[in-house]
């Protein structure tokens, strides 16, 4: 373990006397939601796909010998019934905080599109900043162009800063936004600047991984997205060795109010990542359909197959993990590679 990596690694005292519970663990919560949410691939049902994701992780997270709060879930006690903000969940043991997506574009299952995933962040406690749920404007790239961008910068300032970090032209770089008409300014200035870009329907979390991994195409990600993903990017892009910047974008004085009580008094704030989240553990991540980093999942008789990322600040790893999960136990005639 380089110096560097000891500097950020998480403290071994949080563990409270406990076993530490490894990434890996945690992946069946991911995985678990991913099998369950893509068999509503294209059924043009959000909420039930969502439904079924939710259930899968809150039964998954049940097993783990784990005392995890959920700092960003479903929403407040009051709005949803399972993973809310507050809940305790696990059956005992290592103390952390737990960030989730149970299904990271609920309408892209539903209408079959690519890019969907099950996701989850795990901190240490006092680890995952419990963002209010609202609007956020994010600028995420990978470690290459890390420490160099500036989010109050003007987009084609950027992305000529990202370009010669990459050491290549503008033109030569993918930019992801979300396909909404907020961005239209946005999306003209980063036309005028000559980049490419990938406008998606919905995903921002898998629109900032892919950023943030080398060889996916995507370079930068950028514009206004929800909040809560925004702090599991943060997580992600922590243990990748990328970067967010984000400033909460609130609508009106309701959640103007509402992030005063979140300690932010000056929605202007440009947060780091180490803002959204100081104490990063692991991020796991599941595709649920097909996205440049991971495959969706794949059935077959008696079987499924799921393609995950485990990133992990512990053991300073991480691993893309292909899992063939047999539903019954007459055993398979044949694995396929
Ligand atoms: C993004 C995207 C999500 O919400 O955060 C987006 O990453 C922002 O909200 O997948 P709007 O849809 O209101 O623009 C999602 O699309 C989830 O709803």
């Amino acid at each position: 373990m380089s110096e560097t990596a000891e500097e950020t690694a998480p403290e071994a005292a949080a563990l409270d006397g406990h076993r530490r519970v490894t990434a890996v663990e945690f992946m069946a919560v991911t995985e678990q939601a991913a099998l369950a949410s893509a068999r509503w691939v294209g059924q043009g049902e959000r909420k039930l796909a969502d439904g079924a994701a939710v259930d899968a992780m809150r039964k998954t997270f049940g097993t783990l010998p784990i005392t995890g709060t959920v700092v960003i879930g479903e929403g407040e006690k009051d709005e949803a019934p399972e993973l809310y903000v507050g809940e305790v969940v696990g059956a005992g043991g290592m103390p952390c905080e737990i960030a989730v997506d149970p299904l990271e574009g609920t309408d892209l299952v539903a209408r079959g599109d690519a890019g969907a995933i099950a996701v989850c962040a795990i901190g240490q406690p006092g680890g995952i900043f419990s963002a209010p749920d609202m609007y956020m404007q994010k600028l995420c790239v990978g470690p290459t162009a890390r420490g160099r961008v500036d989010i109050t910068a003007p987009v084609a300032e950027t992305l000529d800063v990202v370009a010669r970090c990459y050491q290549r032209r503008i033109r030569d770089l993918t930019v992801i936004v979300l396909d909404r008409p907020r961005h239209r300014e946005l999306i003209e200035e980063i036309r005028a600047a000559g980049a490419r870009i990938r406008l998606i329907p919905d995903g921002d979390i898998t629109a900032s991984l892919s950023a943030g991994v080398r060889g996916t195409g995507d370079h930068v990600y950028v514009g206004i997205g929800g909040s809560t993903e925004g702090v599991i990017t943060a997580a992600a892009l922590e243990i990748l060795g990328g970067e967010i910047q984000a400033k909460m974008w609130p609508r009106n004085d309701a959640e103007r109010e509402r992030l005063v009580r979140h300690g932010i008094s000056d929605p202007d704030r440009v947060m780091l990542t180490r803002d959204l989240c100081p104490g990063p553990m692991y991020v796991i991540a599941t595709g649920v359909t097909d996205g440049n980093l991971l495959r969706g999942v794949r059935y077959f008789r008696d079987g499924a197959r799921t393609h995950s990322i485990v990133m992990d600040l512990f053991d300073h790893t991480v691993r893309f993990v292909d899992t063939i999960h047999l539903f019954s136990r007459t055993p398979l005639r044949e694995i396929r590679l």
